[in-house]
């Protein structure tokens, strides 16, 4: 669809032309003849007739998503439904288009959400956060990237900061590259949390940047399940790496050849390019600073890692493993540039065979999970500004999408743990925040019910009786604790939580039945079976420690060693590190992105209503419509609302001298507001339609525009 031209149509008159006459909203946007209502539905679900029903609002979704309309808001908050194919909504001219235009007066866009959020931060001088979230495939990465290219393009920039921006942008493929996977779910699915800061000057440049990143799924290096994938450098490597290079680290071109590449039986994927993705991550290395040593060392790793899995133990004559053919190891000691491999054989040569082959995984898998922390620091200290100067943020979450796997480990846990925190975050700042205001304010109100996932959490983080806390206790029992204890203490601790199956308890609670070393948990999003965890071995670390490959040392300092007796196990972590990210996030002005996924096949134009229905539910979609519909769009303190209209009414202008809120009475009687478009709380007003807001302030550029203080075109542009 080619996107409207408005030109220069009022805001106000915008508003209030599609509450009305809705039909020659749409024609006014562009969408032509026949291009009715009708037929593209309504572009914000408040606008909808039966507003409260599932059905009327799936009807709106499918109208739009046929004619590859995929974004909608519920008010400010955008909606996306995953078109699975490119459009052409996300040029530079479209971007042209948004910038800098009030929210309501274009259709909605990401665009729309990532103008507004800059807009405000520069003048209002404050942090902002675009929270992007769904489950895995839904089209939160690719959301993200979209918005970083927006500010890449839109912002203003100096020759300078060119590098900034350049490098902010390349960040993305190299990251993709080493944390993104082929999965069952998506072709470039996330296996990492990313939280990304984009810092901006007093003038809005974008002059740095810092990123946060989450729990790698590092036991995808070492197994993948069936129609999966290793993480997308490995094949990277062997499709694009230029002959010298692979002769250097002792790699064939044939992934078939690694056992660590195999085990999904997909090592080509139609709809990826590794040939080509390896060229951009190349020069993405060169622009984000890399030098040629680091690079050598980075990829000294990734063929480490590959000739790692090839290894293969025998037992010998005293049931101890032996490795059966020397020349990986060499392979290693040569490109890893560490000759303490030879110890790790002495470490791993008391192990029986089967912990032989459990402890290299493991070095493996350690390896890698460092060196991608190592790589997200050092894309931070290249995106680093060095300036002391004050700056304000928008920051970017895309994280791993809630998923259920045929078999789900630790790592799904900590990913659906992760999404569970995110939809608690979005209930607090939205639903209860605002039910609350409106107590607080006492504005009459007829409360909303809706599902808080809070019970969740708690289950999960709880100190002392939380399955966090339970694990923990377990990991500090070495020798003693099994899978099985620590499933009793689970039974024994949370057994009666509702949220909360085992085997023993399938029965008790008339659930399907699970099998004895698995739990099940009823997350917001689906029901979700787990089954039990490993650990690291310390002996291993410490080899690591001593290595002369400079990647690999910093990765394992030695000095973590001695805070390893009373180690915080990695659910702790990853639990501290999300509770500080909501911290994060707390502070910050925000903006919501919520993406569905169409359908389970990927396929482009199949709008599955069962799937979508139950996103719909589990992500809070009505119950957000019937706050915003009840609620009031906009609400200010009266003192700030006098402040900027009072020029408005000769009772209040040039001064008010009585309280504030009397001021906003006279006021608003003055310019007309009906009974039904306010209401007046004990500090602020409520208003309830965003068509009365922009009117005023429509009324009020004009009124400046005739006291000589700006152009009437800046008033138009809201500017
Ligand atoms: P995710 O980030 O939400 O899943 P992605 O953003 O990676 O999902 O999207 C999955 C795929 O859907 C992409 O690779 C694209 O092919 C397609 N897609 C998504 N959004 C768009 C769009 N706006 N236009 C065209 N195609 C799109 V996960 O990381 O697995 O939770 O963990
Ligand atoms: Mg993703």
């Amino acid at each position: 669809m080619k996107l409207p031209s408005v030109g220069k149509v009022s805001v106000a008159a915008w508003i209030i032309i599609s509450w009305h006459y809705p039909c020659k909203v749409d024609l006014a946007l562009g969408y032509g003849e026949g291009l009715t209502r009708d037929r593209v539905g309504v572009q914000d679900f408040v606008l909808l007739d039966s507003h409260t029903s599932e059905t009327a609002f799936l009807n709106n979704l499918r109208k739009r998503y046929q004619e590859n309309l995929i974004y909608t808001y519920i008010g400010t908050l955008l909606v996306s439904v995953n078109p699975y194919k490119e459009l052409d909504i996300y040029t530079v001219t479209q971007m042209q288009l948004y910038r800098g235009v009030n929210f309501f007066e274009l259709p909605p866009h990401l665009y729309a959400i990532a103008d507004n959020a800059y807009r405000v931060m520069c003048s209002e001088y404050n942090n902002h956060f675009i929270l992007i979230s769904g489950e895995s495939g839904a089209g939160k990465t690719e959301a993200s990237k979209k918005i970083l290219q927006y500010y890449a393009v839109t912002c203003p920039t100096t020759e300078q900061l060119q590098i900034v921006r350049d490098r902010l942008l390349l960040s993305n493929p190299v990251l993709e590259a080493f944390g993104n996977a082929k999965t069952l779910r998506n072709d470039n699915s996330s296996r990492f949390g990313k939280y990304m800061d984009i810092q901006f000057d007093f003038k809005g440049e974008p002059v740095g940047g810092h990123i946060l990143s989450y729990l790698i799924e590092k036991s995808r290096v070492v197994h993948q399940n069936h129609g999966e994938r290793n993480f997308h450098i490995f094949y990277q490597l062997l499709e694009g790496g230029d002959k010298d290079l692979l002769c250097w680290l002792g790699l064939e071109r044939n992934p078939q050849k690694y056992a660590y590449l195999i085990q999904g039986r997909c090592a080509k994927v139609f709809s990826i390019n590794d040939k080509n993705d390896w060229k951009i991550v190349r020069k993405a290395f060169s622009i984000i600073d890399f030098t040629e040593k680091d690079i050598e060392h980075l990829f000294g790793i990734v063929a480490s890692v590959l000739h790692l899995g090839n290894i293969q133990f025998e037992e010998d004559s005293n049931g101890h493993a032996i490795i059966r053919d020397g020349t990986q190891i060499k392979w290693i000691s040569k490109v890893s540039r560490s000759s303490q491999i030879v110890s790790i054989l002495q470490v791993l040569s008391p192990l029986n065979v089967d912990l032989a082959f459990y402890a290299r995984d493991a070095v493996a898998k350690a390896i890698y999970g460092r060196t991608f922390t190592w790589l997200v620091n050092k894309i931070n200290s290249s995106l680093a500004n060095k300036d002391s100067t004050r700056k304000t943020v928008i920051g970017l979450l895309d994280i791993y999408g809630f998923e259920v796997l045929d078999t789900n480990s630790f790592e799904q846990f900590c990913i659906n743990y992760c999404n569970e925190k995110l939809q608690q975050l979005l209930i607090e700042m939205t639903l209860k925040a605002e039910q609350e205001e409106y107590e607080l304010e006492g504005i009459e109100w007829e409360p909303i019910p809706y599902f808080n996932n809070k019970i969740i959490c708690d289950l999960v983080e709880q100190k002392h009786k939380g399955i966090i806390s339970i694990l923990d206790e377990e990991c500090l029992r070495p020798g003693e604790a099994t899978d099985l204890s620590f499933l009793e203490k689970l039974e024994e601790k949370v057994g009666d939580h509702a949220h909360f199956v085992t085997r023993k308890l399938a029965d008790q609670k008339t659930r399907k039945s699970i099998d004895w070393v698995d739990f099940r948990l009823l997350h917001y999003a689906g029901e979700v079976t787990y089954c039990a965890v490993g650990s690291f071995s310390l002996t291993l670390f410490q080899v690591l420690c001593n290595s002369k490959n400079g990647i690999i040392r910093d990765c394992f300092l030695l000095s973590e060693l001695d805070n390893r007796r009373r180690p915080e196990t990695v659910a702790t972590q990853f639990k501290n590190s999300l509770m500080s990210l909501i911290e994060i996030l707390m502070s910050k002005e925000p903006s919501y992105v919520r993406c569905i996924k169409p359908n389970e096949n990927k396929e482009p134009g199949k709008f599955d209503d069962y799937l979508i229905r139950h996103q719909v539910k589990y992500l809070g979609l009505m119950e957000h419509l019937r706050v915003r519909r009840a609620g009031f769009a906009y609400r200010r303190k009266y003192e700030l609302f006098l402040q900027r209209y009072k020029s408005l009414c000769p009772a209040t202008w040039p001064h008010w001298h009585g309280p504030a809120a009397e001021g906003v009475e006279r006021l608003i009687k003055h310019i007309g507001y009906k009974p039904e478009e306010y209401k007046l709380g004990r500090t602020k007003i409520f208003i309830r339609f965003p068509k009365t807001l922009f009117a005023t302030e429509d009324a009020f550029e004009f009124r400046k525009h005739l006291l000589g203080m700006v152009p009437l075109e800046a008033c138009w542009r809201g500017a």
